[in-house]
């Protein structure tokens, strides 16, 4: 690394021998290491791009449009990946997938299972169900539930209208590792052998939790977290504190207290009227949801416009803002982030600007 400018690092000159020697390195099977400190910038270069895809004009017509091509038995998931130009590749930041999937009436998207950890936020409908290990998971709006790494689970429409929901994966990541498994599920249909809201009446009381050993590897035991109980935290901590355009609070495991999934950490924003946010730059990917509201983000140089149900990729290492642009109503923002991976190695990184910067 680069201490100051003082100290310029890996700026060996082309003397002859030196090239010679590197050549026969590589002829060797090895590589100098100081060609590729010299190859390398200081900090992270995000090569994700800002970008938002508009609900009304992009995300929704589009899934509209899929409905009467796209059978999800055949296709395993009607769901379009938002591929972020910077990428070229099936992924929406360095580590993040997000989609929008799309079950009609009468439907199944079937039962399988994989390495990636993933969620879902909803969007559109209400009453289908995600089955996670045998337990029905209802689907109500602008509910997350979660379908942790390697459950299974299937996507089912008993209802009479169609359902849209954001997936949020951390497939770039697994693929990044070159650890993708997958299984299909070995019968037509998982058999719902949970009660449904089994784990939100165990796991999602908050204040207690059913007597019992306390320590608990596995996933998060709650895997659906309502919308209205977030936004009454919001609305409760926005009275309280006032210090920022916003407030925000983590969507947690009930047992650790920690992100929901081992790989993505998930929250709600809210957004006063007329709210502008501190400036924040972290070292994590994001993707962010409009829940409801109108306003802008601020991200690095570009300002991406939103309104109620669009979706952004928020590039790592790049300074944010967000802004409600309704002088009377607040801005409710849920954004789902890589940060656990980068906590768990310890390098995690977040700088807030000064006040008024
Ligand atoms: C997947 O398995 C689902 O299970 C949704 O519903 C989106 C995007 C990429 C790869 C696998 C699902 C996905 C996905």
């Amino acid at each position: 690394m680069n201490i100051g400018s003082s100290r310029p690092v890996a700026q060996v000159g082309n003397d002859p021998k030196l090239v010679a020697f590197s050549q026969a390195a590589h002829r060797s099977g090895l590589m100098p290491g100081w060609e590729f400190q010299g190859g390398v910038s200081d900090a992270p270069v995000p090569a994700e791009q800002a970008y938002r895809w508009s609900w009304a004009e992009v995300l929704r017509p589009m899934m509209v449009k899929a409905y009467d091509v796209v059978d999800p038995v055949k296709a395993e998931r009607r769901n379009l990946i938002m591929a972020n130009p910077g990428l070229g590749r099936a992924a929406t930041t360095q580590t993040l997938i997000a989609a929008i999937q799309g079950v009609l009436p009468g439907e199944i998207a079937p039962a399988h299972r994989h390495t990636a950890g993933a969620l879902r936020f909803m969007i559109e409908g209400r009453g289908a169900a995600t089955v996670v290990d045998g337990e029905p998971c209802y689907m109500e709006p602008a509910s997350l539930i979660l379908t942790p790494q390697w459950c299974w689970h299937d996507h089912a429409n008993e209802t009479d209208q169609p359902v849209i929901w954001l997936d949020v994966l951390d497939v770039p990541f697994i693929m990044g590792i070159n650890q993708w498994f997958w299984e299909p599920f070995p019968h037509e249909i998982q058999p719902r052998s949970r009660p449904r809201g089994e784990n939100l009446t165990l796991f999602g009381a908050g204040i207690v939790r059913p007597a019992g050993p306390r320590v608990h590897d596995g996933p998060s035991p709650l895997l659906v977290y309502p919308w209205d109980r977030a936004e009454t935290a919001l609305t409760e901590l926005a009275d309280l504190d006032t210090r920022d355009g916003g407030v925000t609070v983590e969507y947690n495991n009930p047992v650790t207290g920690g992100p929901v999934l081992p790989t993505i950490a998930c929250f709600a924003h809210r957004l006063r009227p007329g709210g502008l946010t501190r400036a924040r730059r972290t070292n994590s990917s994001a993707i962010l949801h409009v829940v409801r509201g109108r306003g802008r983000t601020i991200v690095g140089d570009q300002k991406l416009e939103w309104e109620t149900g669009d979706c952004l990729a928020i590039p790592h290492w790049t300074w944010v803002q967000h802004e409600n642009r309704s002088a009377t109503e607040p801005a409710f923002l849920f954004s789902a982030t890589d940060t656990p991976i980068l906590e768990a190695f310890g390098i995690y990184r977040e700088e807030l600007a000064r006040a008024g910067a």
